[in-house]
């Protein structure tokens, strides 16, 4: 079974050379991320032809660039069948790579067929790659101007030379198959694998897998950080037909082809792409409070971070192929148990060690210790990674802490004021004890809503709505509220209190003090009752009580009596000038001249008044005889701060019928000051 030029002129003439379409996945999402273009010929008599067997012989023949036009035709026109973009990838021959004719033949396949070069990647392969590099290089720039990608195809096979992926600008690594198929039994394929996609990433390559036949190497592939595969597992090569249903079925299959994230470090973003992930992983390692290093089987160390080289008290750079016992040697007896459990597989965290350096001050610094196996892709494991977080500032805090606590306790216990804690419930979370020694109440029986109990069922409604308010609207709490001791008696407390606020504006807690004021609250209320037993008797007394203040100068207070001789002419509120107005006229010594109203004389004159016989006139024009007596009042200090006048009736006693709608009207006047400083009569 053979065939001769002439079979391949034919095979051109007669179209016998055709394209098929290998779909190639993302595996984080199981996407389809494009199609690699494979050419099949389909032998009039021989049958198909594997391009295993023609490629060879059509470079030999010179018609490889044939082939290539005529599978990038076909294939352009298919994909624009597909009526939407979709990225191809495309073989050529290394030979064609020095031919400065390719790029121009390739940018008219692509304009005649609609494609847009940016969706496709030209894939070379190593073989005997190239002779005339220099002009290799300049084929390849021209190609990348145009927006094509390129692929190194079957890396690791064949003629492979990092010489090639340095010179020239390839975008795309494609791990030859032979690896992919055996690194899941064999740990050198693994490794090789492991170590091309490593190289891709640091190249800044997009890295592919070849012969993705099984679920469990599309597994360790992701995890090693390979971002494409291709293989049978997501779809052998298919004719164009075939194309719309394929795409169509991965579109469906995608999630499920999605791999797990096998990653072990669930710290590192799993969506990020792999170079992304180490630059986060980098800037993790040297900015985390805690020392980190990574040790190999050998226990030396392969990395860490500058933390660690702190806490070791040796530089960095220091620590490069040296082993922890000839890093550390004082501390290593005490922590090789741990590493070699850890080398073992078995994960150790939070161990205390005292790291005992010697030359420290205040103290050695304490650590805690984690110590975490690490493993490859197929669970050896090939290290352990370390880290350490020095506690010892900590261990100084949690003392000082104890300290301001104990502090805090005792100026708690001393205080009158009992704290409290309210919860967003208004239901008390905490108080002190010292609300037992103040209401003889255990204060067990008064966390939550217990209080409630003792308060003094007058009280109970406005504290609730206090509380409420407190909770719901954020207004604070000044609220007084009595509370039964065991022995029956009743005391008054007063509660005040803030809230606290959370990040959105609710109300968390409540915070406040509660003491006792029963004994502030029975002075003010003797004061209270003193205060209304003495208006009561002022009322009462059938002398007339004019009182004024300086300060103001109004009067300020009219009882009842004087009411009634005044009949309105005198009322509170009113101002010293319109009470001297009055019109009074002196009876004694039988002599009618105006007098000046005692009372204005005692506040505007400090003068003394007594006895003072005369005839008062009403609006109406009447009449009436009245005696008044007045004295200025001061204060302690010998200020002047108001007067009172006494007024008495020289008349037989007319009685309340003589009381005018307009003396009612002064009666609503009647005020008292509340404030309760009762002024000394001098
Ligand atoms: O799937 P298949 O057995 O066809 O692939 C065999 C090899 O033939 C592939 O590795 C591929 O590199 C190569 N090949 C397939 N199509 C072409 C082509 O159009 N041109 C060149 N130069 N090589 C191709
Ligand atoms: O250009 P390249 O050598 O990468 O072409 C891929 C070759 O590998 C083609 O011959 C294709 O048919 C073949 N192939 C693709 N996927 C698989 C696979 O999963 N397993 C095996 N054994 N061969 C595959
Ligand atoms: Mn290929």
């Amino acid at each position: 079974m053979s065939f001769d030029e002439t079979d391949v002129r034919l095979a051109f003439a007669e179209g016998e050379f055709f394209p098929v379409f290998q779909p190639l996945v993302e595996f984080r999402t199981g996407q389809l991320a494009g199609f690699e273009v494979l050419a099949r010929w389909k032998h009039g008599k021989l049958g198909g032809i594997v391009p295993d067997a023609f490629i060879p012989a059509l470079e030999r023949a010179g018609q490889i660039d044939q082939l290539t036009q005529t599978i990038l035709k076909r294939a352009f026109s298919d994909a624009d069948a597909l009526g939407q973009r979709i990225p191809l990838h495309i073989n050529i021959s290394p030979l064609q790579l020095v031919d400065f004719e390719l790029p121009g033949r390739i940018a008219e396949a692509a304009a005649q067929g609609k494609f847009s070069l940016e969706a496709l990647t030209i894939e070379i392969t190593e073989s005997a790659l190239v002779d005339d590099l220099l002009r290799a290089q300049a084929v390849a720039q021209e190609l990348k101007a145009l927006g094509c990608r390129l692929a190194l195809d079957d890396f690791g096979t064949g003629y492979s030379s990092l010489k090639h992926l340095n010179a020239l600008p390839f975008d795309e690594l494609k791990v030859d198959r032979g690896f992919v198929s055996s690194m899941t039994e064999q740990r050198d394929s693994r490794k090789i694998v492991a170590s091309v996609v490593g190289l891709g990433q640091s190249l800044g390559l997009t890295t592919v897998a070849e012969g993705v036949e099984t679920a469990e190497q599309a597994n360790m592939l992701r995890s090693i950080g390979c971002e494409l595969g291709q293989g049978w597992l997501f779809g052998k090569p298919v004719p164009a037909e075939q194309l719309a249903e394929v795409i169509g079925r991965l579109r469906r299959e995608g999630a499920m082809h999605a791999t797990l994230p096998v990653d072990q470090n669930p710290i590192i973003g799993l969506e990020a792409l792999p170079a992304q992930r180490l630059a986060q992983l980098q800037a993790i390692y040297d900015g985390v409070p805690v020392g980190i290093c990574f040790l190999d089987r050998n226990l030396r160390y392969v990395s860490l971070n500058r933390q660690l080289a702190q806490m070791n008290g040796v530089p960095a750079a220091a620590h490069s192929g040296k082993t922890v016992a000839e890093v550390i040697p004082i501390v290593f007896p005490r922590v090789e148990p741990f590493i070699r459990r850890a080398m073992q597989g078995e994960p150790i965290s939070g161990v205390e060690i005292q790291r005992l350096r010697g030359n420290e001050v205040g103290g050695s610094p304490v650590v805690i210790a984690s110590y975490q196996p690490a493993y490859d892709e197929a669970g050896e494991v090939v290290g352990v990674s370390v880290a350490l977080m020095d506690i010892t500032g900590r261990k100084r805090t949690e003392e000082a802490l104890r300290e301001s606590e104990n502090h805090y306790r005792h100026m708690v216990q001393l205080s009158p004021h009992v704290p409290w804690v309210l919860d967003a419930m208004g239901e008390v979370k905490e108080a002190s004890p010292r609300w037992e020694s103040v209401t003889g109440q255990p204060l067990g029986d008064a966390l939550g809503d217990g209080w409630m109990r003792m308060v003094h069922p007058d009280d109970v409604a406005p504290t609730r709505r206090a509380i409420e308010n407190a909770i719901h609207h954020g207004d604070s709490i000044d609220i007084e509220y009595r509370v039964q001791r065991p022995d029956g008696e009743w005391i008054w407390m007063r509660s005040r209190g803030s809230p606290r606020f959370g990040p959105s504006g609710e109300v968390i807690s409540v915070y406040g003090v509660v003491e006792e004021v029963h004994r502030h609250r029975q002075i003010s209320e003797e004061l209270e009752a003193c205060h209304t037993e003495l208006i009561a008797a002022v009322n009462a007394v059938p002398i007339g009580i004019v009182l004024s203040d300086a300060r103001d100068g109004t009067v300020f207070m009219v009882n009842p009596e004087a009411q009634r001789i005044f009949r309105g002419m005198v009322f509170a509120g009113q101002t010293l000038a319109e009470c001297g107005r009055l019109k009074l006229t002196r009876t004694d010594g039988g002599v009618d001249e105006p007098a000046q109203v005692p009372l204005v004389r005692a506040i505007l004159h400090g003068e003394t008044v007594e006895g003072m016989q005369a005839r008062f006139r009403h609006r109406d024009g009447t009449e009436s005889a009245v005696e008044l007596s007045s004295k200025s009042i001061r204060a302690d200090s010998g200020v002047l701060v108001g007067g009172i006048m006494l007024v008495q009736s020289m008349e037989p006693d007319k009685g309340s019928a003589e009381r005018t709608s307009e003396e009612d009207q002064t009666q609503r006047h009647f005020q008292v000051q509340p404030s309760g400083d009762r002024l000394p009569v001098e």
